[in-house]
């Protein structure tokens, strides 16, 4: 399967007439050449591919990628050695995947090659966007994992513990129960932490009346699953459970609207318009979803930015749907699904259970 993901790669070359590629990013260079470790360059011309990097990392390539890409051991530096290596090819331009270094390392790059060197950013990006069945099956399993997770940990839950304490045990789960490891840093915020919509789990105790934002996921053979629920433990704000309808209703309205052949622009409106219409816009202070793969955050993005926003839905993207609502002084809900986007009705992977706000009893 993989030759034929070098083969993808190389017919890509050939159609924008791309005489030899530097690929720096390393999750580009493990979807085209299965190698996962970092520290590597991969030089690419359509009919030759050379993988540099150091020794700590030269029998693993060997073991993981495709005996028709060669592997060079870099002598003076990673860029030293790949700077000497595309000046003694004798071609006449590179092209570099120029978001990957720093300006230092940029100049050092561009001074060092004699031949003409062009920047290009996103080009095994979007090859990674649209999904195969394999990375379809690996995230399924990831959401599997997630959703098994959200079911065990419902039954930790309880006021005294610390949002440190429910994270470990989230984390150990989801180690022990086939993934092998986290897609990111597991997001426990109870209280009025839950206003910061990305608040890593601290030593805060959970206490009742609070509400509690978990947003996770579990990571197999690379591939990440993505959820967040919020829960309350006992009764909380009544504006913050009116809130997680409103959160819901607006998810809900984007996970029934997104099909193939829609831009992101539409489905942002969609979701955005869910909270116009009750006044809360205001309230919703992040984007509305991602596409996930090798990267947990991937484009296409769910926003209405100019040029972004034109993109259109293909089958088998697989985009994360995750309004929310974040009240300054009182607490914040998310909700995030997994979505399966197909050319009819999309498929929501995740199955944790979301249609009523849970209450730990207190
Ligand atoms: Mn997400």
């Amino acid at each position: 399967m993989q030759m034929a993901r070098v083969q993808q790669f190389l017919d890509k070359l050939k159609e924008k007439h791309i005489e030899q590629f530097v690929m720096l990013n390393p999750k580009n260079i493990t979807y085209v050449t299965d190698f996962t470790g970092d520290a590597a360059a991969l030089l690419a011309t359509p009919t030759k591919l050379t993988l540099i990097t150091d020794g700590r990392f030269t029998e693993q390539a060997k073991r993981e990628m495709p005996k028709e890409v060669a592997i060079y051991r870099w002598q003076k530096g990673l860029l030293t050695d790949t700077i000497k290596l595309i000046n003694e090819s004798g071609i006449d331009s590179v092209v570099f995947e120029a978001d990957q270094l720093t300006y230092e390392q940029g100049r050092k790059f561009v001074d060092g090659i004699s031949a003409d060197v062009i920047p290009m950013t996103g080009l095994v990006e979007q090859m990674r966007w649209v999904k195969e069945p394999g990375e379809l099956d690996n995230i399924k399993k990831a959401v599997r994992v997630a959703d098994e997770t959200f079911l065990y940990i419902l039954g930790e839950i309880h006021a005294g513990m610390s949002e440190m304490e429910v994270s470990a045990k989230m984390e150990y789960f989801m180690k022990t129960h086939g993934g092998e490891g986290t897609s990111f840093d597991t997001i426990v915020a109870s209280g009025i932490r839950s206003t910061f919509a990305h608040g890593e789990a601290s030593h805060k105790i959970i206490e009742a009346g609070d509400i509690l934002t978990i947003d996770f996921g579990a990571l197999v053979n690379g591939y990440p699953s993505d959820m967040t629920r919020t829960i309350a433990i006992g009764n909380v704000d009544p504006k913050l459970e009116k809130a997680y309808y409103q959160v819901l209703a607006a998810e809900q309205a984007g996970i029934d609207a997104i099909t193939a052949g829609m831009t992101s622009r539409e489905l942002d409106g969609i979701i955005r318009d869910v909270f116009k219409k009750d006044g809360v816009e205001q309230y919703f202070i992040h984007g509305a979803g991602h596409n996930i793969g090798l990267d947990i955050h991937e484009g296409p993005y769910i926003t209405s930015r100019p040029g972004e926003g034109d993109i259109v839905f293909k089958a088998n993207m697989l985009e994360t749907i995750e309004p929310g609502l974040y009240f300054p002084g009182l607490g914040g809900i998310r909700i995030e699904d997994d979505v399966l986007i197909t050319p009819g009705k999309s498929e929501v992977l995740t199955t944790a259970p979301r249609r009523d706000l849970i209450k730990i009893p207190a």
